[in-house]
């Protein structure tokens, strides 16, 4: 008889364990935003807005910028993406972005997501190479509480000379993007 509990015993035990680690991540392309309000512009290798140089790269030869030079807020309060995203399971996220900056003037979004409060996205010092960042920076700092579905993430300008080439939410706190990634619903 004591061979045959134990193990259901084990399986319930286990379940707030596997809740806590939940796995799972949307990835999309920044280029796949619904909405882009100038300053705001879309790049692609074979599509570059005036005065821009296409930054070779980028995942997919396409990417979301504010030229250097366009004025950011408060003189200039515009521009913006929205790019929506579903959500593979409820969780606690960390977003991460392929980005690059032009200097220490040019390195941060403001980012919201749905109507949350904006919050400062960036503000490392790599500057003219893509590279992914994370929010929050420190792992111990509140990660963002979402629900499984649909999420609109909204980079606004805050600084120009910026560029966002791609966009991951991970529920998986030892998911570390590379290079370009995959883009897709992971759900392990
Ligand atoms: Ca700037
Ligand atoms: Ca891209």
């Amino acid at each position: 008889m004591r061979a045959m509990i134990m193990p259901v015993i084990t399986a319930v035990t286990l379940l707030p364990y596997v809740t806590a680690f939940a796995k799972g991540r949307v990835a999309v392309e920044a280029e796949s935003a619904v909405k882009i309000e100038s300053p705001m512009v879309l790049v692609t290798k074979d599509k570059v807005p005036s005065g821009l140089k296409f930054i070779p790269g980028a995942s997919a030869d396409a990417y979301l910028a504010i030229p250097q030079g366009v004025g950011n807020p408060p003189d200039n309060p515009n521009g913006s993406a929205t790019i929506e995203v579903d959500v593979p399971t409820d969780g606690n996220y960390t977003l991460w972005c392929r980005v690059w900056w032009d200097d220490e003037c040019g390195n941060s979004f403001t980012v919201k997501i749905d109507d949350s409060p904006p919050f400062l996205f960036g503000e490392d010092a790599t500057f003219k190479t893509w590279h992914w960042i994370r929010y929050p920076v420190a792992r111990t700092a509140k990660p963002l509480s979402l629900t499984k579905g649909k999420h609109t993430i909204t980079f606004l300008n805050r600084e120009d000379g910026v560029s966002l080439d791609q966009v991951i939410l991970s529920a998986d706190k030892r998911f570390v993007p590379v290079d370009c990634e995959k883009i897709g619903i992971f759900t392990k």
